[in-house]
């Protein structure tokens, strides 16, 4: 079995492949030292957490991790908050970076005997309507190979080889750009308040998410095509502070940008996840806005129900889980697909709307059904946590 990219998708289908005596390869084209300090996603929700449970992959997070179930609201009307762990289904997120969790998942792989190929590229996957599929990689230094397998699983992030090597046709893309962009900024500051916090302002979005005692991640919409060097920190502190109205609700903890990245809001969803004996998770099969902080934990649940279903076809000669993956996936990429939508929408008006000022009143009123309709925190208290 061949795995292409070693996140969390790869990662966790490596590892319930190893624990299941399934042989595999990952080839990643990082090296090790470079996924440390990959600092992406934070928020795990309770399913997450129980996947990585149910394999023996959550000795990490429980040393590290902290509960989080509370976000808050700042507006033209006021700041509210919600303890979403107290509604809906009762369930919290753990607050674990992306960049650890791959790092406990490594670990673990390494120490299950599975083999990984750092600073190795792959270029192409090729006979995947067989049942021999050939990757064709490219070491550090541009030396040619190839790996072949019985199966191969993109888990390579949207830009991978796996995507690329689709035959035309052999897939249906479906793509919807937000028409929103943020900048993500990751300060060496501890957090500013204990929740995380969406600001909705005159001037646009801005956001604030725990990550470590030391880190936190916040978010400053931007116009579409910006850099993310065009503003000093200054400037970039002073923004955040208008926007999350801290003259009113206390002062911002500032430090050094760490990390900045233009984040284009967007949605892409592959249909089927599958052509041949080519398999996608993660980022390789769906792309989500992060305004819902779902993607991680699409992938690590997709890597899941893969990983079951290769182990049931190879140790067991159980195909029907196989057959059945991608549209199980489907169903969970779509509805979390829909959530990140009216995240969307909560928090910045239509943009290039017809009528701009329509659709600003349209989203203060999303706002106050959140404020004031139990059944509508309810509800997004389920779906904020639920994957
Ligand atoms: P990854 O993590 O991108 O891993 C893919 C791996 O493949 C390697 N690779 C290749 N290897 C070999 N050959 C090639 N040709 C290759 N091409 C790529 C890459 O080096 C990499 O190591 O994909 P995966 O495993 O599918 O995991 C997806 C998540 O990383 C992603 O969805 C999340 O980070 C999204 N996301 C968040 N998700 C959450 O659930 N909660 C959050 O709070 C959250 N915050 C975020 C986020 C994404 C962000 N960015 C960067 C868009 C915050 C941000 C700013």
């Amino acid at each position: 079995m061949v795995i292409l990219g070693a996140g969390p998708a790869g990662l966790v289908l490596g590892n319930l492949l190893q624990a299941a005596g399934v042989g595999c390869v990952v080839l990643e084209r990082a090296g090790r030292e470079q996924l440390r300090a990959r600092q992406r996603a934070g928020f795990l929700a309770a399913n997450t957490v129980r996947i990585l449970e149910r394999h023996g992959l959550a000795d990490g997070l429980h040393r590290r991790g902290r509960t989080h179930a509370t976000c808050e609201f700042r507006t033209e009307d006021g700041r509210f908050r919600l303890h979403y762990g107290a509604l809906g289904s009762g369930e919290a997120h753990t607050v674990h970076p992306q960049h650890l969790l791959v790092d406990d998942l490594l670990t673990v792989y390494q120490a299950r005997g599975g083999q990984v190929r750092f600073g190795t590229e792959a270029v192409a996957v090729q006979g995947m309507d067989g049942t021999r599929p050939t990757v064709t990689v490219r070491d550090a230094d541009g030396r040619p190979g190839h790996w072949r397998g019985r199966y191969v699983a993109g888990c390579d992030g949207r830009h991978g080889a796996a995507r690329r090597s689709l035959p035309p046709g052999a897939v249906r893309r479906h793509h919807l750009d937000h028409g929103v962009s943020w900048l993500g900024l990751l300060a060496e500051a501890p957090p500013s308040l204990d929740a995380v916090a969406y600001a909705v302002h005159g001037r646009g979005f801005a956001g604030h998410m725990a990550r470590t005692p030391e880190l936190t991640r916040y978010y400053l919409q931007c116009e579409h095509g910006s850099s993310p060097g065009d503003r000093t920190d200054e400037q970039i502190w002073d923004e955040l502070a208008l926007r999350m109205r801290a003259a009113e609700f206390g002062p911002l903890r500032r430090g050094r940008f760490v990390d900045r990245s233009v984040v284009q809001l967007e949605s892409d969803v592959l249909e089927p996840l599958c052509h041949g004996a080519l398999f996608l998770a993660g980022d390789a099969a769906s792309l989500i806005s992060p305004s819902a902080a779902k993607g991680a934990n699409l992938a690590v649940l997709e890597a899941e129900l893969l990983g079951l279903a290769l182990v049931d076809d190879l140790r067991h000669g159980a195909p029907e889980g196989l057959a059945r993956y991608s549209a199980r996936c489907l169903d969970h990429i779509w509805r979390a697909q829909e959530f990140s939508r009216w995240m969307v929408r909560l928090l910045h008006a239509a943009p290039a709307a017809d009528d701009p000022p329509f659709q600003e009143r349209l989203r203060r009123s999303r706002l106050a059904s959140l404020r004031t309709s139990r059944s509508c925190q309810d509800w997004f208290a389920e779906q904020y946590v639920g994957v």
